[in-house]
């Protein structure tokens, strides 16, 4: 079974700047720039979209930031309060996945994959996710949605700021065709110096090399290179918390003893948890299930396997488990199926380029 990614990346819009007219409702629609005061040796931190419009940018000098907007608000940045503000952007991201890198304050990936809710479509998704951060923080973020780290990161660019833009599969490759060498992942100002020097300008031109040649003229980058010519990249989304298990469990609205039900509603648990699995690259040698009857006694079922539990074979377990206790006989108020031993494996997701397009 191939496991499709589906990743959303969240940028802050002049995050610093942003959280300044937030909390000074007078600075609104006048050029704001955070960082180092004009008469000092400081640098921009950052500035917002009017001070931008001035040519104001991140790590300019403030020195030259005033010749340029004179009659811009300058403040000091209080990092104490982006702290908190960032606090709460993740926390918000949280509750749309737990599969969340925070990459610095104002920035995350975040891996929806597994994420059934807005009909699994992860557009939707990020829609509420700027929909939660306006109407929570009031302030606007930018989203990219696609199916790798990649572009979705250069999606959330495209429209900023409060923007949202999708790279759908079926589109990926061309886009990366027409994309500028110096917006690729990992190319700095030297490579991509050196890349014009040799013709390359696009991602079109990187095709037109074979991977040994670009192994040869850049280093193991090369590999790294001709992977994202073709608008692949593999690297999943890191996630900090490492858990021990996974798992889900229900209450019926009201108690059920057809033995069938019971089976379905474990099978539709167990379907979401193997994704969560799969997207985390993900292995797990332990299945249980767990079941409460009607008079609240518990039963807990368990199987562990030497080989990591796959699709096939899990669900053979659970009919297998559940056959072990009184289900079918006595009313079930609630049941939960969990996965545990858990071992991250190196092996890289398969990702179909022309997957689910119409949800995505
Ligand atoms: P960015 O996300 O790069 O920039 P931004 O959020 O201000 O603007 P946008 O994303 O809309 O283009 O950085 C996030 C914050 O990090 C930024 O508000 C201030 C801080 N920062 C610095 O202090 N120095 C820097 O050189 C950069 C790039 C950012
Ligand atoms: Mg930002």
């Amino acid at each position: 079974m191939i496991y499709p990614r589906k990743i959303i990346h969240i940028d802050m819009d002049a995050f610093y700047a942003s959280v300044e007219e937030r909390d000074n409702p007078e600075l609104k629609g006048r050029p704001v720039i955070v960082g180092g005061l004009p008469n000092s040796r400081g640098v921009v931190a950052t500035a917002n979209y009017e001070a931008r419009r001035y040519g104001v940018h991140s790590a300019m000098s403030a020195a030259q930031a005033y010749r340029l907007c004179p009659f811009a608000e300058y403040l000091r940045p209080r990092f104490e309060v982006y702290r908190e503000t960032s606090r709460q952007v993740m926390e918000i991201l949280h509750r749309f996945s737990d599969c969340v890198e925070p990459l610095s304050l104002d920035e995350a990936y975040l891996d929806v994959s597994g994420n059934m809710d807005y009909q699994g479509s992860a557009t939707l998704i990020a829609r509420a996710i700027k929909d939660a951060i306006i109407k929570e923080l009031c302030l606007t973020a930018s989203a990219g949605v696609s199916y790798n780290k990649f572009l979705a990161k250069i999606a959330s660019g495209l429209n900023k700021p409060d923007g949202l833009a999708v790279i759908r599969p079926k589109d990926g490759p061309d886009f990366v065709r027409n994309l500028p060498v110096g917006q690729f992942h990992g190319i700095g100002k030297a490579t991509e110096a050196k890349m014009k020097k040799l013709g390359i300008h696009q991602g079109a031109d990187l095709l037109n090399w074979s991977q040994n040649a670009l192994v040869l003229h850049f280093g193991k980058a090369g590999y790294w290179y001709a992977l994202l010519a073709k608008g692949e990249d593999p690297r999943p989304v890191r996630h900090h918390r490492q858990r021990q298990s996974l798992g889900h469990e229900i209450t019926f609205a009201h108690d059920i003893t057809d033995m069938e039900t019971i089976l379905e509603e474990l099978m539709r648990q167990i379907d979401k948890i193997m994704v969560k699995l799969a997207v985390r690259n993900w292995l797990a040698h332990t299945v249980t299930i767990k079941i409460k009857y009607g008079d609240f006694e518990q039963a807990i079922r368990s199987k562990t396997f030497r080989q990591a539990l796959n699709q096939k074979h899990i669900r053979s377990t659970i009919r297998e488990l559940l056959q072990k206790t009184k289900v079918g006989n006595r009313p079930v108020r609630l049941v939960g199926v969990t996965v545990s031993g858990l071992e991250e494996t190196s092996a890289m997701l398969l990702q179909t380029p022309l997957w689910q397009d119409r949800i995505f």
